[in-house]
């Protein structure tokens, strides 16, 4: 047999798919393939060059394979083991490499090195995810999200591993295996994937009023992201900060989106899960490729030593907040995410986080959810990333140089030279050697804090009030926050099949955040409205704190949005021209959608390519959609299903609509009404302004009461 007839045509179309993938890689990329003798040979693990690597080696051509194929050997075998285990918690992610920049010299609050100096950047990567879902699950669910932060500081690395919600489920590291087994899928059947719609999960947090606080976050609309660039950033926990005198402070970090807290719509979310799992991903994937870099605004809430005690909850409690009307932020500098990993499983599933990982001008507080943090970490990296080495993983590489005397282990890649592995050594002229605590630049010294107390398994009383925080939470809500809340808690409790959960939830939780609430909860699920709370919720000194609703949490720009166009032949050119400049000078992805893939011609007959279709690229991937002026087409477009649902399906999802010249007489044949984002005009120049607010206001709040009988 010729060498041609070895070569099939799958082969020919792989050797072009692998063409137009080297024709994206950087030069010094393919310096790479270029240094090898042969160009880009194809070689074993061991370095060898294969010949063939279509066919195994086998005794005839229809006999059986020989077990002395190495190539196929070694190649099954690495195969084998390409999977590693998943993270227990937090397994579906998606990460990004980026900066922070320091505003100012912040010396006098901390002698951390990132933030002694204006303008100082340092290198960050970013990894978001899920809590409850597996490594393949929907990016959409409803779920707190994972939003860790790893500084690669000039002393050190720094992981602050945050959430997007500010409290958590439980006051002390001992209950988290309970929690996280019952908020997984259920053990007997593994379901459900990605969310806490189920039995074991509210029995756990009825029974837990602890968790209260938490799951009224969980149930908010905090916890269906629009996408990962609108969600904000908590370090949950009190830290300290140090400063060269060795002056401490309390703080609570926090860091804010320029791009505005946004979320989607529960129905949206909902069949985002199945028609695009990878939404966030890709979203955020894109907003970088595109330029439009998310931003985030970091800062901290500075408390002092002597303030420790001067609220009404214990600032080291995880399910409290310090409500920023009381202590508001102070601004430390800017996240920018810029660029995106180039390979997913070495950079984003490899990276390991640890609360313990910090640098000197930063330290722990008592919290006994963040002490037990500082071990599990690590612990859950042996056997996730296979021994103790994974600080060598290039992600996880400080860029500082470091030496100690660790040896050895699985998977070491440094190459120790000299002879003296322990401290103190006379051989290797003493090295490596420790450095005194200074005001800057020494080594890691923990906060001179005196502790004189019993040994105690105990929770301190300061822990026990459960209820006055999520009663502040939900009362600082608008309106409409404060309903997604209500259906939320009853679509979830509607999926609990034990009635006797459900009627826990009511009467022991909701009636003891608030009463409407508990009693709206009720009625949706046919259990009688409670009359009264069955604790005593102490009285706070403050009531409402605006800062947690996502109201006052607004975008600085529309910078980053992506809108639909919707084009029929005949769409008129000035219309469409407009849009295009208009959106481009906005920084706002326009995406051109025909009745099928094939391109549209405009009134003037010029031909549009189109980036997909209404069916394919459905309204629930946009954040507004627009139909332009088509003369004489209106007959045409209400025979064409797909684009009436896209309008009606935005429209239902309360996003902006726009409707130009002929188009808007759909307003006198769909169930659709003008309003501050249902905009109609002869032109799209003519709308543009209000437009403009309404995408910015990202949703018609005021159309949700007038929506539910639109069928999409
Ligand atoms: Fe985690 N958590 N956690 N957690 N957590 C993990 O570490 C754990 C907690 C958070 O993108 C695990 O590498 C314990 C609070 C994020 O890689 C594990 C307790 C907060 C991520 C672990 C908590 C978080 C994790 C699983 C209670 C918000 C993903 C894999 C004492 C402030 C990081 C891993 C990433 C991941 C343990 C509570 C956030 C098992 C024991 C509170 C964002 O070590």
């Amino acid at each position: 047999m010729g060498h041609q007839d070895k070569v099939g045509k799958s082969q020919v179309a792989g050797a072009d798919a692998a063409d137009k993938q080297n024709a994206n890689l950087k030069t010094e990329d393919l310096e790479q393939f270029k240094s090898d003798a042969s160009g880009q040979a194809l070689r074993t693990n061991q370095g060898v060059k294969i010949a063939d690597d279509k066919n195994s080696l086998r005794a005839g051509a229809r006999g059986p394979s020989l077990l002395e194929d190495f190539i196929l050997r070694e190649k099954i075998t690495h195969f084998d083991h390409e999977r590693i285990p998943e993270r227990i918690v937090h397994a579906r992610g998606v990460a990004a490499h980026g900066y922070f920049e320091s505003y100012a010299d912040h010396s006098a609050l901390t002698k951390a090195g990132f933030l002694s100096e204006k303008g100082k950047q340092t290198p960050i990567f970013v990894r978001f995810s899920t809590v409850q879902g597996p490594r393949g699950s929907a990016d959409t669910v409803r779920d707190v999200r994972g939003f860790a932060l790893k500084f690669y500081t000039d002393e050190g690395n720094f992981d602050l591993v945050g959430n997007n919600i500010p409290v958590f489920f439980i006051q002390d590291a001992i209950k988290f295996p309970d929690f996280v087994h019952a908020v997984k899928p259920e053990p007997h059947n593994e379901i459900p994937t990605g969310g806490s719609a189920h039995d074991t999960f509210w029995d756990f947090v009825s029974l837990q009023s602890e968790s209260a606080h938490a799951v009224i976050w969980a149930m908010s609309d905090r916890a269906i992201p629009k996408s990962l660039r609108t969600i904000q950033g908590f370090g949950v926990h009190t830290f300290r900060l140090i400063n060269g005198e060795g002056v401490s402070k309390f703080v609570k970090f926090i860091w804010t989106p320029k791009q505005g807290v946004l979320s989607l719509v529960w129905d949206e979310a909902q069949k985002l899960a199945g028609k695009d799992a990878d939404f966030h991903r890709r979203d955020l994937g894109e907003a970088i490729e595109l330029g439009n870099y998310p931003e985030w605004e970091f800062g901290v809430q500075v408390i002092d030593e002597s303030d420790e005690h001067n609220f009404d909850f214990d600032i080291l409690d995880p399910t409290k907040v310090i409500p920023e009307e009381l202590v508001p932020i102070t601004p430390l500098g800017k996240l920018v995410l810029n660029r995106n990993p180039d390979n997913y499983f070495a950079e984003t599933e490899q990276v390991a986080f640890c609360p313990g990982h910090i640098v000197p001008g930063i330290d722990f507080s008592n919290d006994p959810l963040l002490q037990g943090r500082l071990f599990s970490y690590t612990d859950t990296q042996l056997s996730r990333l296979g021994g103790p080495n994974f600080h060598e993983i290039p992600i996880n590489k400080p860029v500082c140089p470091f030496h100690n005397n660790q040896r050895d282990a699985l998977h070491r890649t440094t190459i120790n030279k000299g002879q003296a592995s322990y401290e103190p050594n006379s051989i290797d002229g003493g090295w490596p050697q420790e450095t005194p605590p200074a005001a800057k630049d020494g080594g890691f010294e923990s906060y001179y804090e005196r502790i004189d107390a019993h040994k105690v398994r105990e929770r301190s009383a300061s822990f026990q009030d459960h209820f006055s925080q999520p009663r502040l939470f939900y009362k600082s809500l608008s309106t409409t926050e404060q309903h997604h809340i209500a259906e939320a808690y009853s679509f979830e409790l509607g999926k609990v099949k034990r009635k006797f959960i459900r009627e826990r939830v009511v009467n022991e939780i909701l009636a003891n955040i608030d009463l409407n609430l508990a009693r709206e909860v009720a009625q949706h699920l046919g259990l009688p409205p409670p009359e009264k709370s069955s604790v005593s919720v102490p009285k706070y000194k403050f009531t409402e704190s605006p800062a947690l609703s996502q109201t006052t949490l607004a975008a600085d720009s529309l910078r980053g949005k992506k809108v639909a166009a919707l084009l029929f032949d005949g769409v008129s050119d000035q219309d469409l021209q407009d849009a295009q400049a208009w959106m481009e000078q906005h920084k706002v992805k326009l995406m051109l959608l025909g009745p099928s893939s094939a391109p549209v011609h405009t009134g003037k007959g010029k031909e549009i390519e189109v980036d997909g279709s209404f069916k394919g690229e459905p309204s629930i991937l946009f954040d507004a959609v627009i139909l332009l002026n088509v003369p004489g087409e209106v007959p045409t477009i209400l025979k064409n299903g797909d684009v009436v649902y896209h309008l009606l399906e935005a429209y239902k999802h309360l996003k902006p609509v726009v409707l130009t010249g002929e188009s808007s007489q759909l307003l006198s044949s769909l169930p659709l009404k003008e309003d501050e984002g249902l905009l109609q005009g002869a032109s799209f120049m003519s709308v543009e302004k209000a437009f403009s607010q309404a995408l910015l206001t990202h949703r018609v709040w005021g159309r949700e009461g007038h929506v539910s009988h639109i069928p999409a």
